[in-house]
C-alpha cells in the first residue's frame, strides 16, 4: 500500500535512534532536542489522525522547550477549542513516540483503529516553533508526518505557544477572530487601544514599562507591537536574543520566580516596574527592586489576585455580581495569596495538580474562571453567559454600566481564553494598574507573602515519588510524608510538599514558613528527607 512507502520514509529520513522512553508529560514531550526528530514526526501522524477524529478541524502541533535552556526542545499538540491535547491521548502519543521503526506501521494503524479516525477525511495542521535553533529541523519533521498520512501541514514560523494556540481557535471557530499573527495583534492589541482610550492615565501609574524578553520569542514579538504603540505604553526591552544573550540563561519568568533574582541584562533600578517573559510566551512575572535592593516578585498568584479584584470589581458596576467568579490555583501558589483570595476578596478558590490543563479545565466550571500557577502561567476564561449578561448589559444598562460592561467587553477581547498568554496578561495588568493609577508598591501592598523556596533534588527514580490530594500530599515512598509532616511542625505558618517534576528528570521541593531562614531550613530538610 502507499502508506507501506510512508513508513519506509519514516525509517530512513527520521529513524528512531534511541531507546531511552520518552513520555508526553505537563506539557507535551520534552527532552534534549538530539532525541526528538521522529517523536515530532510521529506527533505529525498522530496530528492527522486527531485531525481526522474532529472532523477534519484544525489541531495545533507546537516545536518549544519553553524555560528550558537552548538544548532542550519539545512538542505538544493543540485541540481544536486551542486548548491543551485531551488527557485520554497523552497515554497514544506516548505509545506512538515510542514503538520502533518496525512496529510503526501496526502500531499507527492500531491507533487509527482504537480511535476510529475516518481516514477519507480532510486533515489540518498548523505548526509553530520557537527560537532554538534546532526547532526548524523539528518543524520540518513534523510537516513531513502531517504529509505522509495526506493531511494539510500550515507552518506559521516563529510564533509564541499562546499565539499558535489563538489561531488554531480561530481556524475552527471564526468568531473568535482572524487566525493569523496580525488576526492576533489585531484583536488583543487593539482591544488594548480601546481600552486606553477609555481610561485616562492618573495617580502613581507609569506608562514606561520594562520588558525581560527571556532571549526567547515573546520579547521579539512585544518588538513588533512596540511600534504600533503610540504612547498607550512605552515598552523598554531587554533580552531579545541579540548580542549572543542565550535563551533562558539567567534571564526569564521561571528563572525570576525561581531565584528570586532580577535577569542579567536589566539594571535594576529602585522601584521600576520590569515584567519577564519565559521563552516561549506563555508565561509572565513582575518585579521590582526597592531601595535596599531587595528584589520585589510580583507573580502569578499576584497577578491572578489583581484580574480577580479588578473584575470583581467590573461585575459589581455591571450589576452582574450573580455571574460566578472563582479562582484556580496549585499547591505551588503562596499561602498568603490564599488566605487574600478567600478571606479579603471573598472569591472561591480551587486548588488543582499542577499543569495549565487542570487548571483551564477547573476554571472552566465557573461562569467567569481566573487560574495561574505561581510561575506566571494563567489567564482568565468566560462562559457563554458571562459574555452575554456583560454583552446585554453593554446595551440595555444604564449610563454607567453600560461604560462599565464596554470596558469589561474590551477586557475579555484583551484576554487570549485559550492558554496562559503573556502578552495578553501584560496587556491585562497594564489595564489594572492604569485604571486604579497605580505602581508596583500598591499593587505588592494588597497582601504579604509568606517567604519561600523551590528547589530540586535529583533521585534515581522520581516516579517512585507518588501523590494526592492536588499534589500536597505524597502516598509513595510510604514513610516520606510522615517525615515531612513532622518537619513542617517545627515551623510557624510552615507549609511543605514533594511532587516529580513532569519536564525535567528531578523531584521538585516547595517550602514556606513565617521568615525567609525558615522556609530555606524547611526545604533544605525536605529535601534531605527525599534524597
Ligand atoms: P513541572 O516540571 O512538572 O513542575 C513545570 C512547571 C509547571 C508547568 C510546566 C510546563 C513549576 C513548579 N512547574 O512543570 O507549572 O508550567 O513546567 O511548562 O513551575
Ligand atoms: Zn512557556
Amino acid at each position: 500500500s502507499s502508506l507501506r512507502v510512508v513508513y519506509a520514509f519514516a525509517r530512513e529520513m527520521h529513524p528512531k535512534t534511541t531507546d531511552i522512553f520518552i513520555e508526553y508529560g505537563t506539557a507535551g514531550f520534552r527532552t534534549k532536542a538530539n532525541l526528538l526528530e521522529h517523536v515530532v514526526y510521529r506527533m505529525g501522524l498522530l496530528a492527522v489522525i486527531r485531525s481526522r477524529c474532529k472532523n477534519g478541524r484544525t489541531i495545533g502541533m507546537m516545536i518549544t522547550a519553553s524555560h528550558n535552556l537552548e538544548p532542550d526542545n519539545g512538542v505538544k499538540l493543540i485541540d481544536p477549542d486551542g486548548e491543551m491535547l485531551e488527557q485520554s491521548w497523552e497515554e497514544i502519543a506516548t505509545r506512538l513516540a515510542n514503538v520502533s521503526d518496525n512496529d510503526l506501521e501496526s502500531t499507527t494503524e492500531q491507533v487509527i483503529k482504537q480511535v476510529n479516525a475516518d481516514m477519507g477525511l480532510k486533515a489540518s495542521v498548523y505548526i509553530g516553533m520557537d527560537t532554538r535553533y534546532t526547532s526548524p529541523r523539528l518543524a520540518a519533521a513534523a510537516v513531513h508526518g502531517v504529509m505522509a498520512l495526506k493531511g494539510t501541514a500550515k507552518e506559521f514560523g516563529i510564533v509564541t505557544t499562546p499565539m499558535l494556540h489563538f489561531c488554531v481557535k480561530c481556524r475552527n471557530d471564526n468568531t473568535y477572530g482572524t487566525p493569523t499573527e496580525e488576526g492576533y495583534y489585531e484583536k488583543i492589541v487593539g482591544a488594548f487601544k480601546n481600552i486606553r482610550q477609555k481610561l485616562p492615565v492618573f495617580g502613581h501609574y507609569n506608562t514606561t514599562l520594562h520588558v525581560d524578553g527571556a532571549n526567547g520569542v515573546g520579547g521579539k514579538k512585544l518588538n513588533i507591537i512596540k511600534k504600533t504603540l503610540d504612547g498607550e505604553l512605552d515598552l523598554v526591552l531587554y533580552n531579545l536574543g541579540g548580542n549572543g544573550g542565550k535563551l533562558n540563561l539567567n534571564c526569564g519568568a521561571d528563572y525570576v520566580k525561581v531565584s528570586q533574582k532580577p535577569p542579567v541584562g536589566v539594571e535594576p533600578v529602585p522601584f521600576q516596574r520590569v515584567a519577564s517573559l519565559d521563552g516561549d510566551g506563555d508565561r509572565i512575572v513582575y518585579y521590582y527592586v526597592d531601595d535596599s535592593n531587595n528584589m520585589c516578585l510580583l507573580d502569578g498568584d499576584r497577578i491572578a489576585t489583581l484580574l480577580a479584584s479588578y473584575i470583581t470589581e467590573s461585575l459589581k458596576a455591571c450589576d452582574a455580581t450573580h455571574l460566578r467568579l472563582g479562582l484556580v490555583q496549585t499547591a505551588y501558589a503562596n499561602g498568603g495569596s490564599t488566605k487574600y483570595i478567600t478571606e479579603d476578596l471573598k472569591v472561591p478558590v480551587t486548588c488543582v495538580k499542577t499543569g495549565v490543563k487542570h487548571l483551564h479545565h477547573a476554571a472552566l466550571s465557573y461562569d467567569i474562571g481566573v487560574y495561574f500557577e505561581a510561575n506566571g502561567h494563567g489567564t482568565v476564561v468566560y462562559s457563554d453567559v458571562a459574555k452575554s449578561t456583560i454583552a446585554k448589559v453593554a446595551q440595555e444598562g444604564d449610563t454607567e454600566q453600560r461604560k462599565a460592561a464596554q470596558l469589561l467587553l474590551n477586557f475579555i477581547d484583551m484576554t487570549n481564553e485559550t492558554v496562559g498568554d503573556a502578552i495578553s496578561d501584560l496587556f491585562l495588568v497594564e489595564t489594572v494598574l492604569c485604571a486604579r493609577g497605580h505602581d508596583v508598591r500598591q499593587w505588592m501592598d494588597s497582601y504579604k507573602d509568606l517567604p519561600c523556596r523551590q528547589l530540586k533534588v535529583t533521585v534515581e527514580d522520581r516516579n517512585a515519588i507518588k501523590t494526592t490530594d492536588a499534589e500536597r500530599k505524597c502516598t509513595s515512598p510510604e514513610a516520606l510524608q510522615g517525615q515531612i509532616d513532622e518537619l513542617v511542625s517545627k515551623y510557624n505558618s510552615g507549609r511543605a510538599f514533594v511532587r516529580p517534576s513532569g519536564t525535567e528528570d528531578i523531584v521538585r521541593v516547595y517550602a514556606e514558613a513565617d521568615t525567609q531562614d525558615s522556609a530555606e531550613k524547611l526545604a533544605a530538610e525536605v529535601s534531605q528527607a527525599v534524597f
